[in-house]
């Protein structure tokens, strides 16, 4: 199958410029003067499709590196599987994921690893990677760390967060750093001191503070900006390479910026809710249906952040400053009705996690049209970092020949809603949405672009907004090191 588009203008992360793309098979073979030949001859009719893209941006493929399809958490799991979840992703013009395969306390690694494999080959519809969730440090964890990097799995995540779940004190992350160091493995941190946020908790929850609300309250910014800074230290003492996940903060992008700034192998990477959505926001939520628990919708860790207290705008202008250096979703979708409800009366047992997979490029793409980044920085905070910064680049993240045909053709002038259409009376007639979840955590959203295109390795999969894709066409994406770490 060969597909010519035409006419757009193509947005990499370096500039922008009129250009045809050449698509052969799987990969983009040329991208070629407006109108080029070969050879004489007029392309339009030589190959099998063509693509108008007149007056639109053709960018590559988007890459979520955060997401948690079927994570288990908090006695459920996130409700959408690799089909739906990488269907959503499709929609929304990502074309890769990386997902994070979860070993707990006393589980093998590779038992984990096997585990994720099975959720999702044969069943995404875009291509996959996997981070390594270590869950459990200990010996036998350690030792098999060194040898994800010959499966293609170049990045772990350890928890400063979740007592008694996930988390790992520092005697075991200082061990899995100088094992990270040694291989050139990237450490993903979750950087939230949880033990003390458990004392806030449970002493808001003996205060008769239930509501969602609070679950930003415990976790309070202090908590984040101390957890960073810990571990910017084990990673300084050991030489790892650090990657802290969802940063919230604008104290924690401070501790970032202040390692960047000495030279250390320090990347952080933030997400739309921590750009766009508040504390305010969430303690000003109500419903019919749910009153102020409305609020669980936006349950997440790192939590929102107080819009009076500045974090949002300093997140936009770290990402003009390159001080975060990518976006991510953090997708860990979960429905408000069986889910989400667990935690009515208690919020530390509201299941954490917001569904965004299929908005990011949205999102993402409003912050061009309001002038917070410009269009090849959109490019660059999610496609063509996440690639480099996860050992993708070359294949993907960018827009040239012998790239996988990862491309988005994006219309400036059309126009998304996000959201729950509702009738005249005002009651849900279905979702717009293709992720799993039962309500729309980005409610209300207008974008003034839309995703017209969407090709993954050179399979047409959305076009004239319908989904032409199959589960099962996604391929597992072995991984090399970080290309920022030489
Ligand atoms: N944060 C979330 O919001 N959900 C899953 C795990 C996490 O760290
Ligand atoms: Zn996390
Ligand atoms: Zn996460």
């Amino acid at each position: 199958m060969t597909i010519l588009i035409t006419g757009g203008t193509v947005v990499g992360a370096t500039g922008r410029t009129a250009a045809d793309v050449l698509i052969d098979g799987e990969r983009i073979v040329a991208v070629l003067e407006p109108g080029s030949t070969l050879l004489g001859h007029d392309l339009t009719a030589s190959v099998d499709t063509v693509i108008d893209a007149t007056g639109k941006y053709v960018i590559p493929g988007g890459i979520d590196a955060h997401t948690h399809m079927e994570l288990p958490f908090g006695g459920t799991a996130a409700i959408d599987t690799f089909e739906t979840g990488t269907i959503a992703a499709a929609w929304g013009g990502t074309t890769s994921i990386i997902d994070f395969a979860v070993q707990t306390a006393g589980q093998k690694v590779f038992d984990g690893l096997a585990a994720w494999h099975e959720k999702a080959a044969g069943n995404a519809a875009v291509d996959y990677g996997f981070h390594q969730i270590v869950g459990g440090v200990d010996a036998d964890s350690l030792a098999a760390l060194p040898k994800l990097i010959d499966e293609g799995i170049t990045s772990y995540k350890l928890f400063m967060a979740y007592p008694g779940v996930f988390y790992s004190d520092d005697a075991q992350i200082l061990r899995a750093m100088q094992v990270a160091a040694d291989t050139g493995l990237m450490t993903m941190m979750h950087a939230e001191n949880g033990p003390a946020i458990d004392v806030l908790v449970e002493q808001l929850l003996a205060q008769g503070k239930t509501d969602p609300y609070y679950h930003g309250v415990a976790r309070a910014w202090q908590m984040e900006e101390e957890a960073t800074h810990r571990a910017i230290m084990l990673a300084n003492l050991t030489g790892a390479p650090l990657y802290v996940v969802h940063v919230s903060a604008k104290q924690a992008v401070e501790q970032l910026a202040a390692a960047r700034d000495v030279g250390q192998n320090v990347f952080g990477e933030t997400c739309p809710q921590y750009l766009y959505l508040s504390l305010e926001d969430q303690l000003g939520a109500s419903s019919e249906e749910f009153g102020a628990f409305e609020g669980a919708k936006w349950v997440c860790s790192t939590p929102l952040r107080s819009k009076q207290e500045g974090h949002q705008h300093h997140m936009w202008r770290s990402l003009r400053t390159n001080d975060i250096q990518m976006v991510s979703t953090d997708h860990c979708p979960f429905c408000m009705k069986g889910q989400k409800e667990l935690g009515l009366g208690d919020f530390s047992k509201i299941p954490n996690g917001i569904g965004s997979v299929e908005h990011r490029m949205d999102l993402m793409y409003q912050g061009v049209v309001t002038g917070e980044i410009t269009l090849e920085r959109w490019v660059e905070l999610t496609s063509t970092t996440p690639a480099r910064m996860f050992g993708l680049y070359g294949r993907k993240g960018v827009i040239a020949p012998g790239a996988d045909a990862d491309v988005v053709i994006y219309d400036p002038n059309g126009h998304t809603s996000i959201g729950m259409p509702v009738d005249a009376e005002g009651r849900p007639t279905g979702k717009k949405h293709h992720m799993n979840m039962d309500h729309a955590a980005w409610e209300g959203f207008e974008i003034d672009g839309k995703v017209d295109t969407v090709i993954s390795r050179g399979s047409i999969v959305i076009r004239d907004d319908a989904f032409h894709g199959r589960a099962g066409h996604g391929q597992y994406l072995r991984r090399g090191l970080s290309q920022y770490l030489g």
